[in-house]
This record gives C-alpha cells, structure tokens and sequence, in this order.
C-alpha cells in the first residue's frame, strides 16, 4: 500500500495507510480491493472539485489571476509579481 501511495505522490507514512483502510476497507479483509480504490479515488476528486470550485468563483471553469489573487490573500498569502501568472497556469482546468 505504501508503494502505491508514493506512486501517487500521496504520503506514505503508517497513519495515512491506517487512515485509509480504516474509511475505505469496506468489508474489513485487510485489503483495499478495487470497488474499494475506486471509492478512495472518488473522494479525492470531489475534494478537489470543491477546492477547484471554491477558487473559481465565477464558475467559468477555469481559475483566473484575480480569483487566485483574491484566494491567496484570504489565505494570508501574498504572491509578487510572476508567481501569479505561473500559478494561474497550473490551476487552469477544463473540469465539467
Ligand atoms: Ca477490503
Ligand atoms: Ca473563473
């Protein structure tokens, strides 16, 4: 499980796999089969919509440099210059 975690770039220490088999161990057999996986994954996605969501506040379906402006600094943070066109960059997303 540990592996599989690293692969994807999640972390991959022993209270992050307990975590995970304790919410998505569905019928308690020690494993994560992949009905089970499945449910992980699609928990993740719909906590990354909503992240996604809640930046992009015009719900045009892609987060601008003012939406990004305006999240950073609801979260104290203040980029300079052209840190925000790059993270604008990254955070553009065709999601449905
Ligand atoms: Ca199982
Ligand atoms: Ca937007």
């Amino acid at each position: 499980m540990q592996a599989a975690l690293r692969t994807l770039g999640l972390p991959a220490n022993d209270a992050y796999v307990d975590e995970i088999m304790r919410q998505y161990d569905a019928n308690r057999d020690g494993s994560v089969d992949f009905g089970e996986f499945r449910r992980y994954v699609a928990a993740k996605e719909a906590a990354i919509r909503a992240a996604f969501a809640a930046l992009d506040v015009d719900a045009d379906g892609e987060v601008s440099q003012a939406e990004l402006t305006m999240a950073m600094r609801r979260a104290g943070c203040a980029l300079q210059g052209q840190d925000l066109p790059k993270l604008a960059g990254v955070c553009r997303s065709g999601y449905p």
